[in-house]
């Protein structure tokens, strides 16, 4: 072949060459490459109900062949799609809800909080301690959660932000029945300016909703300016978080409110969750902000309100006086503040109703040897004629000051911090560690 003709051969493969790439980078940037920087984001929308089928391959993707469960396995559900979206969260998950006992959803919101993301629920203050409420595991693994706490609004909101970029929301409340047996639907979005907003919204509520800061009367009432500059003032010199605990109707409510508003009712409206209340005092011319919780007796709110045991120093644990049975659960109350409050809180048992004398079922000397075996301080009281509700607490602080003396003696303690205890151990919502 002469010199010339190979040449030519060598331009012509050469031309050949660039062509076949060029074509090859028109057709991938057009057809099949996403084009950089016009990406559409994300849209979505899910309908419920969603068919049940197994979801074990979003967890165990290796296992997906392997599942005996009797579900149908492989289907792209809406359930599924939802299940993906929630897992795909790798730094953050701000959950604002108004029911959630949907199991697999919770399960898919423990995984996230094990993986390390920041998980923070907001939920309704009736709907959190309804039966099958995954809250309380949510607590209990450590995840912080906030109430509503506005007692006469219920939080509707239904939705989930993913890293802050990606929002799922729609009429689909986090319940088995909304998922296999709704009209539903769910939208999942990254535009930003749907994101936004949300984004916001959850953090005012989140604010508005820390129960440190929560102000208990409603606007209109005029006390409540009071209440809400004592819970706000930051100028004490030691804050102590105190308990009310003791079965259901015993009068712990009753109680509290005589004290903080020296008022009393004879109507019974059963406490939901928890509540507080903040009154100040002065010992040895020390300013002592008490910050008095108020506990639902009732079983089904166990789970929340021992969550709040931690970092209390400082329990009235109640019986009725007419009440065997509450008598009976003193006992078992003991026992919850040995398992979940730390070791120096201290205890007062609280005989309630003693203005009732003759419906009388406990004797004095029966409540005064029970606490004498626990080791506690006794009184009986009265909410309704004021016996003994300013002495009870004001002996409850007396023996936490002295407490505290004795570790000033010793060690130098947490509490004994005259430019006012930290907020550690201020309420957080979990027992494990939980800093929210
Ligand atoms: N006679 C009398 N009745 C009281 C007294 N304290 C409370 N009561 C009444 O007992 C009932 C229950 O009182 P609450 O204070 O709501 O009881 P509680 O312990 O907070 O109950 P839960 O919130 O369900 O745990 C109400 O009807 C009160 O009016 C008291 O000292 N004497
Ligand atoms: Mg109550
Ligand atoms: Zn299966």
């Amino acid at each position: 072949m002469s010199l010339v003709a190979l040449l030519k051969m060598l331009g012509l493969g050469a031309v050949a060459i660039v062509l076949g790439l060029e074509g090859l980078d028109w057709l991938l940037a057009l057809h099949l490459w996403p084009r950089r920087g016009s990406r559409q984001p994300l849209k979505e929308v899910l309908f419920f109900p969603s068919p049940a089928a197994c979801v074990e391959h979003l967890y165990n993707p290796l296992r997906v062949h392997s599942c005996l469960c009797p579900l149908p396995h492989g289907l792209n559900t809406s359930f599924t799609r939802l299940l993906e979206h929630l897992l795909s969260a790798c730094v953050s998950l701000d959950l604002c809800l108004f029911s959630f006992s949907n199991t697999e959803l919770s399960r898919a919101v423990l995984l996230l909080h094990s993986r390390g993301v920041r998980v923070r629920v907001l939920t309704d203050r009736v709907y959190m301690a309804i039966t099958g409420s995954q809250i309380g595991i949510l607590l209990k693994a450590g995840i912080c959660v906030r109430q509503e706490l506005a007692i006469t609004m219920h939080m509707h909101h239904k939705f989930a932000l993913l890293d802050g970029r990606k929002l799922i929301t729609g009429s689909l409340n986090w319940t088995m029945t909304a998922v296999q047996s709704n009209k539903e639907n769910v939208i999942v979005t990254e535009e930003p300016e749907l994101v936004r907003p949300y984004e916001d919204e959850f953090n005012k509520l989140w604010e508005a909703n820390d129960p440190f800061l929560y102000k208990m009367a409603s606007v209109s009432d005029p006390r409540q300016t009071q209440v809400q500059k004592d819970a706000a003032d930051q100028n004490f010199d030691y804050m102590f978080k105190l308990l009310i605990i003791g079965n259901s109707s015993v009068g712990k409510t009753s109680f509290l409110f005589r004290y903080a508003d020296d008022s009393f009712t004879s109507a019974f409206v059963s406490t939901v969750g928890i509540d507080f209340k903040v009154k100040t005092v002065y010992r040895n011319e020390k300013r002592i902000k008490l910050q008095i919780w108020d506990t639902a007796g009732q079983e089904r709110y166990r789970t929340i309100t021992t969550a709040y045991y931690r970092g209390a120093m400082g329990f009235l644990l109640m019986y009725d006086i007419t009440n065997q049975e509450s008598f009976y659960a003193v006992q078992d109350w003991a026992t919850q503040i040995k398992t979940y409050s730390w070791d120096n809180a201290q205890v007062i048992l609280v005989g309630n109703k003693c203005d009732l004398e003759d419906d009388r079922l406990v004797a004095t000397e029966d409540g005064q040897r029970l606490a004498n075996e626990l080791g506690f301080q006794f009184f009986e009281a009265s909410a309704k004629d004021n016996i003994n509700v300013k002495q009870v607490f004001e002996r409850l602080v007396d023996i936490i000051c002295d407490k505290m003396n004795e570790s000033m003696d010793g060690q130098p303690s947490p509490l004994a911090n005259h430019k006012g205890p930290s907020l550690e151990d201020t309420p957080t919502n979990s027992q494990n560690g939980c800093s929210c």
